[in-house]
């Protein structure tokens, strides 16, 4: 391990467990205030050099509304159902699905009756959802 981190930082020479202290390996999730985008919809957003991941909670029924973006955007969904919209195809989906929303394509989602967790990932960086 130790080997792997200097042979990625040759300049670095701390000891194992202070090598880039600025860096937060380990996430505490709940730890992070969540922010709401719609009513109803919350995010967590995390984010390194060139991705960012946004943990989504839509309450029972909560809709986000359709929307486009540049960015490429990947959802995993993580707890519940939901029923997405993507370039005006509808299907709904449950907890283990993934979804592929291009850019520029038009999508929006619809949690189900007990709400949903998606867990979204974005490339390059939606910056909009750094908070
Ligand atoms: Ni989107």
């Amino acid at each position: 391990m130790e080997r792997l981190i200097r042979a990625q930082n040759p300049k670095r020479h701390e000891p194992i467990g202070l090598v880039m202290p600025h860096r937060n390996y380990f996430v505490d999730v709940k730890g992070r205030k969540p922010k709401e985008i719609v009513p109803g919809v919350r995010t967590r957003t995390f984010w390194q050099d060139q991705m960012l991941v946004s943990l989504v909670e839509l309450d029972p029924s909560a809709v986000a509304p359709v929307h486009t973006h540049v960015e490429e955007q990947m959802g995993f969904i993580a707890k519940g159902t939901v029923e997405m919209e993507i370039e005006g195809a509808k299907r709904v989906l449950k907890e283990g699905d993934l979804y592929h929303v291009p850019a520029d394509v038009p999508h929006g989602a619809k949690a189900g009756p007990k709400g949903c967790t998606i867990l979204d990932v974005f490339s390059p960086i939606r910056e909009v959802l750094k908070y």
